[in-house]
């Protein structure tokens, strides 16, 4: 440990390095100490844990920059196509770790640290999370920047930089509270503002048509967009390439200093304050008109300063160049239909800002856009987005559907009774809407889904008459995780026993590769190295659960873990109820029995949404549970019952590693593709799970019998659910119970009836159990037999375990992105030598 006031007198001797970027662990101590010295945010007296990570991540930075600014000279000078990724969620997690591993540095960095006094890995513990997303959809926005580097395909993420990202969860008596997080409160070290990238962006305001027919939108409100970089390296490349995030500023002349001295200090500031609001918090409330707008506001905001800095690039790099020439440089990819106003947005930048005619904006702009679409809810009200932001009259002429509506009677008289429903517009004349995803379908080249299921729902279901219009234009594109993060560097341990029987370590660039592991299997000698590297991951867990619930957890237990976005489709009620009818059925054995169950510890832990009533319920139930069951002394020694505070990226990276099942069991075709489940199975946990997203997939590549299935199947839902409204189900015994027990106060006096309520059936207070876990219960229950069954036999367990690790090579995001690179955007390796 670091004594803080010596350390730091003791850096000022550190002779400066010949070669302050030399990888040597003296020089790398020399250039940390010199940030200590010359770029100091801290009294010069301490050189504690948190001193010295920003020391360590501004050396890191140091190296970082250098092939950062190669690799974008190295992209201007070759002009190929280059994608940019437009998301409103990037969830980068920790940075540290990640980039000294990209450059291979780690010794070095961990060598230079105890010189200094210091361990690395405690120093890595030392950064906040950059949780610029929610779940699932800004993860994996990640990790396709971390494969698009390591691939060395010329392409950038642009999203925002909100001061306030995803909120921190604290866990009171009252359940989940929500605490704004700063991740911004010092410093990030890795964000470099570019003074010099600065749009503007007008909102409201009107549009003046000149006589001539060219139009100007004058007035409203104007935001200036600062670009703040990211640098993202590829692994083991010199390709590192760029996260653009927009801050919203207003310029110094928005500040009316004639109030300020009157006295008018809000006034005076007022746009200042309203710019400020834009990239304020990461999904503001929308439940008000304000939050909508906003929200909306947030997207225009992203969309319009990206798409001027791509058209700006495309200027710069060649001088007086063709607009023909623009879809053949420029491939523009939306992150889901948040993005969706890029396409009036582009459209208007190429007709009003540089006079093109609409038809040959239109082609451009079609050929330049593809999406991937996530959810299966956005018909409906939620994606129908009014009119407002820039007048209904300019965007009514940007996405002129009538061509749409033409092209549809000229080649398809077929589909006339289809046209209301596949237009853009819906034509109330009271309050026009624009119907998102009808105007991605329409206006992209290319939409995929995430997920060979939920590809196939689409275009069965969504966007069936589109489907025949346009047969190629849908496409899937299975989601995949890097490698990288979610086990190079999360499980060192499992990492290396890989490499050694793989005999390489060319799996971390080519997962596929892991395939090699399937003939040892059952090679006592491996099984024996995976069980102590997965011991020593459960004790590292087990340790950390104690210190943030005070808890402790046998790490002879089997760990359970269900972590992500608490949603009533994705089915902790299930799980929960589960672990209640486990603890009765133990409460009910003799002690002998007791003994030969298969003991549990069940963690679940996952962010419910502010507004969400339900899933706080269920975040306070699982509190509950955890309580009840973890004081029984006649059962706790065989059943934990733990609820995860705060699950983020970092949280997830020591969770992973010491799993051994994990849970996927949302209601069989709402799951769009789920990336945990690709995490979990690459780090040899086995899976609970149904017939959902990319799970249909992994127990494919794995083997059915390494994966424990259970459920109904997206075909029987609609059914079901109609069984269910009919009064024709008739709930399992065990359901009933597990629910009573809930309903009998066991649990404290907090009441849970608006959540049993919505398990019952459609009478009285029921609400239709529309995600059928009274229908899966019992499937659900005998799965869970089958795991206590097959842990009881390690032997087995370890094989599988090995053999899910194996199977996992298809999920890695390089096969992922190389695909959306061919079969999408036609781009190609562009490598900085
Ligand atoms: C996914 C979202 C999402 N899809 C709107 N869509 C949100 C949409 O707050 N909002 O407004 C928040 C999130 N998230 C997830 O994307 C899917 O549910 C997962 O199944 C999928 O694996 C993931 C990545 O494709």
């Amino acid at each position: 440990k670091a004594n803080g006031k010596n350390e730091a007198a003791k850096l000022a001797k550190i002779p400066a390095a010949a070669n302050p970027l030399a990888n040597e662990p003296s020089a790398i101590a020399s250039n940390i100490s010199y940030h200590v010295q010359y770029s100091p945010h801290f009294s010069p007296t301490k050189f504690e844990p948190e001193q010295a990570f920003f020391a360590t991540a501004e050396s890191v930075r140091d190296r970082l920059i250098q092939q950062w600014n190669e690799t974008y000279h190295h992209f201007n000078k070759v002009d190929l196509k280059q994608t940019y990724y437009l998301s409103m969620e990037f969830l980068q997690g920790r940075t540290l770790t990640n980039a000294i591993g990209s450059l291979d540095i780690q010794n070095a960095y961990a060598d230079a640290l105890n010189n200094l006094g210091h361990v690395l890995e405690e120093i890595a513990e030392q950064e906040k999370d950059a949780a610029l997303g929610n779940g699932g959809l800004g993860r994996l926005a990640s990790c396709f920047l971390d494969s698009m580097a390591t691939l060395n395909l010329p392409a950038w993420g642009y999203g925002l930089r909100y001061r306030y990202g995803l909120f921190k969860q604290k866990i009171t008596k009252q359940g989940q509270e929500e605490v704004a997080e700063d991740w911004l409160e010092k410093f990030s070290p890795w964000e470099v503002v570019r003074h010099d990238v600065v749009f503007p962006v007008r909102f409201f305001g009107s549009v003046m048509v000149n006589p001539n027919g060219t139009r100007k939108w004058v007035g409203g409100e104007v935001v200036q967009a600062v670009a703040y970089d990211i640098p993202i390296p590829g692994y083991k490349t010199k390709n590192t390439i760029s996260l653009r995030l927009w801050d919203a500023k207003a310029s110094a002349e928005d500040f009316n200093l004639f109030q300020f001295n009157d006295g008018q200090y809000e006034s005076a500031a007022q746009l200042h304050s309203r710019a400020q609001q834009i990239c304020a918090v990461l999904y503001p409330g929308d439940s008000t008109e304000e939050g909508k707008l906003l929200r909306l506001k947030q997207q225009f905001f992203l969309c319009s300063a990206s798409l001027q800095d791509m058209i700006l690039r495309f200027k710069e790099r060649k001088s007086g160049r063709q607009w023909s020439e623009f879809p053949s440089k420029v491939a523009v990819q939306l992150n889901d239909t948040h993005p969706t106003l890029a396409i009036p947005e582009l459209m208007r930048l190429l007709m009003d800002e540089e006079g093109l005619g609409w038809d040959e904006a239109w082609d451009i702009t079609t050929r330049c856009l593809a999406l991937f679409s996530e959810n299966f809810q956005f018909t409906a009200s939620a994606a129908e987005v009014a009119f407002g932001l820039c007048g209904a009259q300019l965007l009514w002429d940007l996405i002129s559907e009538k061509h749409f509506i033409a092209m549809v009677r000229s080649t398809r008289s077929d589909l006339e009774s289809k046209i209301p429903s596949m237009c853009i517009l819906d034509n109330n004349p009271k309050k026009p809407v624009v119907r998102m995803a009808n105007l991605c379908v329409v206006s992209a080249h290319t939409v995929n889904g995430v997920a060979q299921l939920h590809s196939d729902i689409l275009k069965a279901d969504l966007f069936a008459d589109y489907v025949s219009l346009w047969p190629n234009k849908l496409q899937n594109k299975t989601n995949g995780i890097t490698p990288r993060r979610w086990l190079r560097f999360c499980n060192p341990e499992l990492s290396k026993i890989i490499t050694k029987w793989l005999k390489t370590d060319q799996w971390v660039t080519n997962l596929d590769l892991l395939v090699g592991l399937r003939q040892f299997a059952d090679n006592t000698e491996l099984q024996a190295e995976w069980e102590s590297a997965k011991m020593a991951s459960k004790k590292h867990l087990a340790d950390y659960i104690w210190r943030v619930t005070g808890v402790t957890i046998d790490p002879n237990s089997l760990f359970d873990i269900q972590v992500k976005r608490i949603h009533e489709y994705k089915r902790q009620l299930l799980n929960i109820l589960g672990a209640i009818y486990r603890y009765k059925k133990l409460k009910e054995m003799s002690p002998q029995e007791r003994k030969k169950t298969t003991p549990r510890t069940i963690m679940i832990g996952g962010k419910a949404f502010a507004t969400y009533t339900n899933a706080k319920r269920i975040v306070k139930l699982v509190n509950d549970v955890g309580e009840f069951v973890n004081t029984d002394p006649e059962v706790n020694s065989y059943l934990k019952v733990v609820f995860v505070p705060n699950y983020n990226v970092s949280v997830a990276e020591l969770l992973i590693p010491g799993s051994e099942l994990s849970q996927h069991i949302s209601t069989a075709g709402m799951e769009a593709s789920g990336t945990s489940n690709m995490k979990f199975s690459l780090n040899g946990c086995l899976i609970i799970g149904t017939l959902d997203g990319a799970n249909v997939e992994i127990r494919q590549e794995i083997g059915e019998e390494n994966f424990f299935l259970f459920g109904a199947v997206a075909e029987q839902v609609p059914k079901l659910r109609k069984e269910r409204e009919d009064g024709l189900f008739k709930p399992d015994p065990r359901f009933e119970e597990a629910k009573q027990f809930i309903r009998s106060g066991a649990f404290g006096s907090y009441d849970y009836n608006p959540l049993l309520d919505s398990l019952e059936g459609n009478t009285g207070y029921g609400r239709g159990d529309y995600f059928l876990v009274g229908y899966d219960f019992p499937s659900y229950l005998e799965a869970q037999d089958r795991v206590d069954q097959a842990y009881k036999d390690q032997k087995k367990w370890l094989k599988m375990s090995i053999l899910s690790t194996a199977g996992s090579g298809k999920f890695s995001s390089d096969r992922t992105i190389a695909q959306y690179a061919k079969e999408i955007w036609n781009i190609t390796e562009c490598r900085t030598s």
